[in-house]
C-alpha cells in the first residue's frame, strides 16, 4: 500500500479524500491555492505545499507545481478528486512519466472517453445500449449531414466530441435550421475544445437522468454499484441526487448494470467510472462516461456500504475487489443535497464569511464539508460548501432525515441554496418520483415568476 498521497483538490472533496487516506494509515499531501491557505484541512494534513494564487489556472490546474509538490514531499501516488485536473488525460500521463500513480484510469481511457463519438463508439461496440444517432462524426457535406439527419429523424441534438456535461450542444427541429445549426456548433467546438468534430443524436424531450457506478480492478474483476438518479439540476449543474432511482426494477439494474461491467472489462477499465444514461420510457440510452470520483458518491456508499475512495486507493495500489458482483447488495434509500453559497432561487454566488454554522446530525446524516463556523468561502471556486447525505430503509425516511436535517442546519453570513431544498422535499412532483431533467428550470422559473409579481 502507499505510504503518502498528494491530494491534487480542495474543499470537502480534499477532505473526503484525506479521510480516506488516514482511515488506510497513509500520510497526506495537501496542496493549496493562497485563497485556500487558513483552511482547517490543509493543516490537518500531514504535510501541505502552497501551490499558487488564488486563480485555478495558477494553482489548482498548475501541472508542474502539483508535480513538483509530490516530489518534494516524496509521494507515490496523486488523487485528482472531481473537476480540475481529475480528466485531464495529459495530466495522468505527466504524473504516470513522472513516476507517480494515478489515482483513476489509464490516460488512454481518459482520452478514450473525453472524446464523446469514440466513447460512444467505445460502449456501442461492447454492447451498452446508446442514444440512436450518427455512426460517429458527422460528415463534412451538407446534402451527406441531411441525410443523416432524415434518418435518424427529427428533433436532433447536435452534440460536440469534445465537449461534455453539458457543453457544446444545439438541438435542431427542422431540415431547415440544420445547416447553421451544425456550422455554429463546429465553430463553438473549435474555439472551445480545439476540435470541430459533431455528432448527431436522437434528441430525447423529456427523459431523466440516471447514472450507474461502476468499480473494477487491474485483475479484470468488475461490478456495477447500481444507479443514482440525477435529474434535480439547472444548467447542468446537478443539486440534489439519490439512490436507488424510483421506478427502476430489480430485472433492469441488473441488465443494464452487468452491460456496463462488461463493456468495462472489455475495454480494460481500471479504478471507479460512471455511465450516463439518459431514461425515457423504461429504457436507458448511454450518452457519456466520467472517469472521475463524482460528488455524488456518497448516495452509492450508503446504499452498498462500499467506501468508493478507498476502493479507488486499493485498486490503485494493484489490489483486487475484495468482492464479487453476487456480494453486492443494494440496501435502503439514500439522498443528497449539495449546499451552495448562492442565492437559493436566484442562484447568484454568495462567498463570504460564515459567521454562524451548525452542521445537522443524528442517525442516517453524514455531512461532507470543509467549512466551519469562522470560515471564509473563497469567490474563486465553485459554490459547493459541503453536502448533506441521508439515509433510510426507504426513500420516505431517507426524505423524512434529510428534511430534518437541513432545518437543523446553520450557515449564517452568506446565502446557501437550504430554502431551495425544503421547498424541493415538499414538492409533490419530487415526492411522487415524477420528474425529468427540465422539471428544477421549470420549478424556478415558476417561482422566480411568481416573486416578481
Ligand atoms: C441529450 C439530451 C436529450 N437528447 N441527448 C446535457 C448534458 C450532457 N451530458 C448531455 N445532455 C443532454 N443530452 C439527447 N440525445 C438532453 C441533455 C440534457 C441533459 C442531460 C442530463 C442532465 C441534464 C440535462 C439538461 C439539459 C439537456
Amino acid at each position: 500500500m502507499f505510504e503518502k498521497i498528494l491530494i491534487a483538490n480542495r474543499g470537502e472533496i480534499a477532505l473526503r479524500i484525506q479521510r480516506a487516506c488516514r482511515a488506510m494509515g497513509i500520510k497526506t499531501v495537501t496542496v493549496y491555492s493562497e485563497a485556500d491557505s487558513e483552511a482547517k484541512y490543509v493543516k490537518l494534513a500531514d504535510e501541505s505545499v502552497c501551490i499558487g494564487p488564488a486563480p485555478v489556472a495558477q494553482s489548482y490546474l498548475n501541472i508542474p507545481a502539483i508535480i513538483s509538490a509530490a516530489e518534494v514531499t516524496d509521494a507515490e501516488a496523486i488523487h485528482p478528486g472531481y473537476g480540475f485536473l481529475s480528466e485531464n488525460a495529459d495530466f495522468a500521463e505527466r504524473v504516470e512519466k513522472s513516476g507517480f500513480v494515478f489515482i483513476g484510469p489509464r490516460p488512454e481511457t481518459i482520452r478514450l472517453m473525453g472524446d464523446k463519438v469514440s466513447a460512444k463508439n467505445a460502449m456501442k461496440a461492447a454492447g451498452v445500449p446508446c442514444v440512436p444517432g450518427s455512426d460517429g462524426a458527422l460528415p463534412e457535406n451538407t446534402d451527406a449531414i441531411k441525410k443523416v439527419v432524415k434518418e435518424i429523424g427529427y428533433p436532433v441534438i447536435i452534440k460536440a466530441a469534445g465537449g461534455g456535461g453539458g457543453r457544446g450542444m444545439r438541438v435542431v427541429h427542422t431540415e431547415a435550421a440544420l445547416p447553421n445549426a451544425v456550422i455554429v456548433t463546429r465553430n463553438e467546438a473549435q474555439a472551445a475544445f480545439g476540435n470541430p468534430v459533431v455528432y448527431a443524436e436522437k434528441y430525447l424531450e423529456n427523459p431523466r437522468h440516471i447514472e450507474f457506478q461502476l468499480l473494477i480492478d487491474e485483475q479484470g474483476n468488475a461490478v456495477h454499484l447500481g444507479e443514482r438518479d440525477c435529474s434535480l439540476q439547472r444548467r447542468h449543474q446537478k443539486i440534489l441526487e439519490e439512490a436507488p432511482a424510483s421506478g427502476i426494477s430489480e430485472a433492469l439494474r441488473k441488465k443494464i448494470g452487468e452491460r456496463c461491467a462488461e463493456a468495462c472489462r472489455q475495454i480494460k477499465y481500471r479504478g471507479v467510472g460512471t455511465f450516463e444514461f439518459l431514461f425515457e420510457n423504461n429504457e436507458f440510452y448511454f450518452i457519456e462516461m466520467n472517469t472521475r470520483l463524482q460528488v455524488e458518491h456518497p448516495v452509492t456508499e450508503a446504499v452498498t456500504g462500499i467506501d468508493l475512495v478507498q476502493a479507488q486507493i486499493n485498486v490503485a495500489a494493484g489490489k483486487a475487489l475484495p468482492f464479487k458482483q453476487k456480494d453486492i447488495e443494494i440496501k435502503g434509500h439514500a439522498i443528497e443535497c449539495r449546499v451552495n453559497a448562492e442565492d437559493a432561487y436566484k442562484l447568484t454566488p454568495s462567498a463570504g464569511r460564515i459567521t454562524q454554522y451548525h452542521a445537522p446530525g443524528g442517525p442516517g446524516v453524514r455531512v461532507d464539508t470543509h467549512v466551519y463556523h469562522n470560515y471564509m468561502v473563497p469567490p474563486y471556486y465553485d459554490s459547493m460548501i459541503g453536502k448533506i447525505i441521508t439515509y433510510g430503509d426507504t426513500r420516505e425516511q431517507a426524505i423524512a432525515r434529510m428534511r430534518i436535517a437541513l432545518s437543523e442546519t446553520v450557515v449564517q453570513g452568506i446565502k446557501t441554496n437550504i430554502p431551495l431544498h425544503l421547498d424541493l422535499l415538499s414538492d409533490a412532483t419530487f415526492l411522487n418520483g415524477q420528474f425529468s431533467i427540465h422539471y428544477l428550470e421549470h420549478k424556478l422559473a415558476l417561482h422566480n415568476q411568481k416573486a416578481d409579481n
